[in-house]
């Protein structure tokens, strides 16, 4: 009897298995009528993993819009070595060992490292211990990787830098001809409403503010997604409840690192916790999420109170005062350019109801 019954159902399955074929050919059609703008983003990840880094890549890797192109890690919330490792076990979970992964700078320019277990956990990944890494890490050198990228596919690639701005700046500084050949720089890192290391500065810019001021001032467009805008999305129980509610081991690793967040958050009385690195993403994968009006942004490399501040100028222009006898005169204005759009205002429960879904059950 099963088998007699299995023998009346064979058709159907046949029918059914054609009409997914032919589904298959249509939509494969469709991909290939798309336009090129439609292609997804070819982005280089640069990385002080770090558990808002974690989310970030995760998120970067499992958005269609987006195509990682490579991984390259700088010193930050972990030590290089450690942050390189954690990057080789993130891509080895999420099983992407197609792409590089490089070590870049080992220290800021002209100042010593300070890494944030405190915030981060001892590991930097929320004390989570991921599986060692079946991915072995690229050869290259984080900023010649990312400058010979970019020369491959000029006016293709985003530079999408959510730690300090190390290597970002020392691609800049090893072969300035790429800056024009990026499509753009959407970073993670500046405020201009008061920092969070102290009173002005925020982490990854007070981290190497000279390496920051170069990736700001190159002349490429830039992207400021800023602590202040980060701080409106908070990641709070009940999108930590949808995560939880699925399960793979990309859904599971992000759960386990957003509950650290979220209780850490807590105790600091918060109710949730602000999504900084995968907000940037976010951006890169729908800048619609944020309204990001044109700036002047300086960074502050001096300054008793105020080194690693981003210092925006929002209305475009600065008094022009001359010096008569024993005092200057205003005597008109002098015009700056605009050279970052600077995130001020995000759709926070849409850009996490995104986050979510895309780690839903991977
Ligand atoms: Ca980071």
């Amino acid at each position: 009897m099963p088998i007699d019954s299995g023998e009346k159902t064979l058709p159907h399955l046949e029918a059914r298995s054609r009409i997914l074929h032919a589904l298959a050919l249509a939509s494969l059609t469709a991909a290939l009528a798309l336009p090129v703008s439609a292609a997804p983003k070819k982005i280089i990840f640069d990385t002080d993993p770090g558990t808002d880094d974690a989310m970030a890549l995760m998120l970067a890797l499992n958005s269609p819009e987006l195509d990682v192109r490579a991984i390259t890690v700088v010193p930050g919330n972990v030590t290089a070595a450690q942050g390189l490792e954690n990057a080789l076990r993130m891509v080895s979970l999420a099983n992407r060992c197609d792409i590089p992964v490089a070590a870049g700078a080992q220290h800021p320019l002209f100042q010593k490292l300070i890494t944030a277990e405190f915030w981060h956990g001892r590991n930097g990944l929320a004390n989570v211990e991921l599986p060692p890494s079946k991915c072995k890490v690229d050869a290259r050198y984080g900023p010649d990787l990312i400058i010979q990228m970019v020369h491959a596919a000029p006016h293709e690639i985003t530079l999408v830098p959510v730690g300090p701005l190390t290597n970002i700046a020392l691609a800049v500084e090893r072969d300035p001809s790429i800056v024009p050949l990026v499509k753009e720089v959407i970073l993670m890192g500046g405020s201009i409403s008061g920092g969070n290391v102290n009173a002005a500065a925020e982490a990854n810019i007070y981290n190497d503010p000279e390496a920051a001021q170069i990736v700001f001032q190159a002349g490429w467009p830039v992207t400021m997604v800023g602590l202040d805008v980060g701080d409106k999305t908070l990641l709070s129980q009940k999108y930590l409840d949808q995560l939880g509610s699925t399960h793979g081991p990309v859904n599971d690793f992000i759960h386990s690192v957003a509950q650290f967040l979220v209780d850490l958050a807590a105790k600091f009385g918060s109710p949730g916790t602000p999504m900084y690195d995968p907000l940037a993403v976010g951006v890169a994968v729908d800048a619609t999420l944020v309204k990001a009006p044109d700036m002047h942004v300086d960074v502050e490399t001096r300054g008793d109170f105020t080194r690693g501040e981003t210092v925006a100028n929002r209305h475009g222009y600065i008094e022009k005062n001359i010096l008569h006898g024993d005092r200057y005169i205003i005597q008109g204005v002098d015009q700056v350019a605009p050279n970052a759009k600077v995130c001020v205002e995000v759709e926070a429960d849409r850009f996490l109801q995104l986050f979510v879904s895309r780690i839903q059950g991977k």
